[in-house]
């Protein structure tokens, strides 16, 4: 199963440590095309490539995704266009964004039906939910 996870980059690297912890999660259950993301070493290494090939090689992994999860709490303007793409392709996809004071979800994403939510507190709420999440993939 081939899974692509979304976090910030440019957005900003505040949580890129729940990043990794939840690419060590989903990488039980498929091949994570997106590893750098929460993996700084081979982000250094992401710097080499020019904007337009991330652009295409990201869309093109996108079109061999089964199924996207996005960890939406730091907004990203990345992570936000891969999430309408992913709605296009119709890939089932799952945002999860950490309660925190005087932060909320964008209503673009909120308020689209497509796109399921988990809201979580502490990072080890996740471990069940991405269970519950990608249960319903497995053959
Ligand atoms: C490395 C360090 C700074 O910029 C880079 C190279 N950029 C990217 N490398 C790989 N994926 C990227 C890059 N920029 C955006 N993306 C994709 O968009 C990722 O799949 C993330 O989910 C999302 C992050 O978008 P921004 O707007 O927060 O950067």
């Amino acid at each position: 199963m081939n899974i692509y996870f979304a976090g910030a980059i440019r957005g900003g690297r505040d949580d890129a440590g729940i990043y990794q912890q939840l690419i060590q999660l989903l990488s039980i259950y498929g091949t994570v095309l997106t590893e750098h993301v929460g993996n700084e070493t081979l982000l250094k290494e992401e710097q080499f490539l020019s904007e337009n090939a991330i652009y295409e090689r990201d869309m093109q992994w996108l079109e061999k995704t089964d199924v996207f999860i996005a960890e939406v709490s730091t907004p990203s303007l990345g992570v936000g266009y891969e999430l309408a793409a992913a709605e296009r392709l119709d890939i089932p996809c799952l945002c999860l964004f950490r309660k925190q004071q005087y932060k909320t979800l964008s209503a673009m994403i909120s308020g689209n039906s497509f796109f399921q939510k988990q809201f979580y507190e502490e990072s080890s709420e996740l471990l069940v939910i991405v269970e519950r999440f990608m249960k319903k993939f497995l053959l």
